[in-house]
């Protein structure tokens, strides 16, 4: 994998994500996640073990974002994908870690749906959902893995440019994307990232930055994890209850290290 790093890193600090548009896995362990993917959604577990509580179960609404949480709790296939070492050093590389922890993962299948109904996934920051469980500053950001060819009408991940650097503002993750309204701040311009990825072709995003996907009408699913990361740079927010988010981070089979320079 060759990659400029420097620039790299500045683009991704400026705009607050980074595309990478190539595969960055071997097809073998993108077939075995596939698999555990479709294993998943079939309430089939290989390590015996069930993911965690999620907002899609197996039997659900075909038609809806399939949402599963911890996903490599329940899939030997899926946790070889996250330790493929490729995966951390560009993680490493863009943020400039000591070290990279894998601490939560959700699996994201959105199915070819047209009409009013077709899944979307609203403008939001993730540190929206995350400011209870980590400290404020803390380094954190996600890869989203693409395991299909996420082209312009599967409804890729779009994010806004420098929105990072803007605080805290009012989104949903499971607002309506295409109703929603949001607008930048005064002084600051509304700029669209799209990542149209190949099946291993993976972004970065920071925990601050707007980001959100349209409806799926390429006729195929749009598979994908949301891997989220943090580094040496962050912290348990006290009291550290190790509960909800936090409940993983300790064991090292669903939450590896992923880099340590
Ligand atoms: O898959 C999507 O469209 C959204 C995923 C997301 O919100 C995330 O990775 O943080």
């Amino acid at each position: 994998m060759q990659i400029d790093t420097a620039a790299n890193r500045t683009a991704y600090q400026n705009d607050g994500f980074y595309v990478h548009a190539e595969s960055i896995f071997p097809q073998e362990l993108i077939q075995g996640a596939v698999e555990g993917m479709d294993a998943l959604r079939e309430g089939r577990y290989d390590t015996g073990q069930a993911p965690f509580e999620s907002p899609w179960n197996p039997g659900d609404d075909p038609n809806k974002l399939c949402k599963i949480e911890m996903p490599q709790i329940a899939s030997y296939g899926i946790r070889e994908l996250l330790n493929y070492p490729a995966l951390g050093q560009l993680a490493a590389e863009l943020t400039g870690a000591e070290w990279v922890q894998v601490w939560w993962v959700q699996l994201l299948y959105k199915p070819s749906v047209t009409g009013a109904k077709a899944p979307t996934v609203g403008w939001h920051q993730d540190f929206q959902y995350w400011q209870n469980t980590w400290a404020e500053g803390s380094q954190l950001f996600t890869a989203w893995i693409a395991l299909s060819d996420v082209t312009e009408d599967a409804g890729p991940m779009k994010f806004v440019s420098g929105s990072h650097r803007w605080g805290l503002m009012d989104g949903d993750f499971f607002g309506d994307f295409n109703e929603q309204e949001m607008h930048a701040p005064e002084g600051e311009s509304w700029t669209e990232g799209v990542a149209v990825l190949p099946p291993g072709g993976v972004s970065f995003h920071d925990k601050l930055v707007l980001h959100g996907s349209g409806s799926n009408i390429s006729g195929r699913p749009r598979r994908s994890f949301a891997v989220h990361l943090r580094t040496n740079q962050s912290a348990l927010r006290e009291p550290d209850t190790r509960a909800g988010l936090s409940l993983f981070v300790d064991n090292p089979d669903y939450c590896p290290t992923i880099f340590r320079r």
